[in-house]
């Protein structure tokens, strides 16, 4: 059985939001996950950082391809719009619906095998056409649904269960959306929820191509020594940038920390990106020094987390191709069929 619903009842005295809306409104149905997946974390995240923002579940529109990452969206957002597409063809459904809808808030939910093996040609062209939407990929370097084969994310040299190591070189995910032109970029780890909820919720508020990769170990076929994704190696070699606030509204903040260590970025939407910095010499707002900075690091084994890199300025493709400001939904007929005389002139303008 792949779907059990969740109980409707809860306490009276749970905590709301702004909406009026409990966690509970924001949560989806019992994970069928093996217990301990870290991809179950990154769903709680998710759940975390919607409540939050005080986001509309109906505004949400989570999309997803296929694996046991691309499964989770039945585990949160049981109010939103969903959409269970094909391996490695989230990107081009998502961009699709949203053309089609500008209006509603993106969340696509992707795996490593999903994204970064039979999806890659998808994720690149989301990512350089800036679609207006947060793509969290759930990286444990396998095909966890197919039962563990390495996947292109992958480390050469990593072990499997049996001990046999990855020949291949693996393809850094945040390196090329940083390259691509994503105008929001970070990576967490599903074991990290102080950094990560608020990583959500900025991508969440941001304008444009916002792209996470979120290390989330696959406990039945990538949790054991010798992997690069396990628990262990994760916490072991994680280096983080910044730590980040997200302050929606405009209400001016106070900055508590000594000058020089908090940078303060305002998205779009008014959100204020909070950053402290840990890394002294890291600047989240220059993408080449962004891409050095996480070479340079993949180099020594280090896995950099944190907000790598944001564009609060950027712009998304409904931007470019001037489309339609009213969802297609909500356009009335003769806007939808404007007619032969219109199609006529049209025609005649590219004689
Ligand atoms: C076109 C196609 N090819 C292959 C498969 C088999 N398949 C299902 S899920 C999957 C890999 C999923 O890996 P990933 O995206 O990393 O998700 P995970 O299960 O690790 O979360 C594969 C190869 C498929 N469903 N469709
Ligand atoms: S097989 Fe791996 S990725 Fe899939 S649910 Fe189990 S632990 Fe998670
Ligand atoms: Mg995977």
């Amino acid at each position: 059985m792949t779907f059990l619903p969740k109980p409707k009842l809860h306490h009276p005295n749970l905590p709301t939001n702004e909406l009026g809306f409990t966690r509970r409104d924001y949560e989806g149905a019992i994970s069928t996950l093996c217990a301990g997946c870290g991809h179950d974390s990154i769903s709680a995240a998710i759940v975390h950082a919607c409540f939050e923002l005080g986001l509309p579940p109906h505004r949400i529109a989570k999309l997803s391809g296929i694996g046991c990452s691309s499964k989770t969206p039945t585990y949160f957002l049981g109010n939103s719009h969903g959409f269970n597409s094909v391996h490695g063809r989230m990107p081009s459904v998502l961009t699709g619906a949203n053309l089609a809808n500008r209006d509603l808030i993106y969340l696509g939910v992707s795996g490593d095998g999903d994204s970064a093996s039979i999806g890659l040609g998808q994720f690149a062209h989301c990512m350089r056409r800036g679609v207006n939407m947060t793509y969290i990929v759930e990286n444990n370097g396998v095909y966890g649904l197919t039962k563990g084969q390495f996947s292109a994310t992958a480390d050469k040299g990593a072990k499997n269960k049996r001990g046999v190591a990855n020949m291949d070189e693996p393809i850094d995910i945040v390196g090329m959306a940083l390259q691509l032109g994503a105008t929001y970029v970070g990576r967490s780890f599903s074991g990290d929820k102080a950094q990560l909820v608020p990583l959500i919720k900025g991508a969440l508020s941001h304008k444009g191509a916002a792209f996470i990769d979120c290390i989330s170990p696959c406990v039945a076929f990538n949790n054991h020594e010798g992997s690069t994704k396990s628990f262990d190696y994760v916490r072991e070699h994680n280096e983080s940038v910044n730590f980040l606030d997200v302050i929606t509204g405009r209400n001016e903040i106070t900055v508590d920390q000594a000058p020089g260590t908090v940078e303060v970025v305002r998205q779009h939407d008014g959100s204020l990106l909070k950053l402290r910095k840990i890394a002294d010499d890291y600047d989240p707002t220059d993408r080449v020094a962004a891409m050095n900075f996480l070479h340079q690091h993949a180099a020594r084994g280090e896995i950099v987390t944190g907000l790598l890199f944001v564009d609060p300025e950027g712009e998304d493709m409904h931007s470019y191709l001037e489309t339609s400001e009213t969802p297609f939904n909500a356009l009335r007929d003769e806007e939808l069929v404007p007619g032969a005389a219109a199609l006529e002139k049209l025609n005649a303008s590219l004689r």
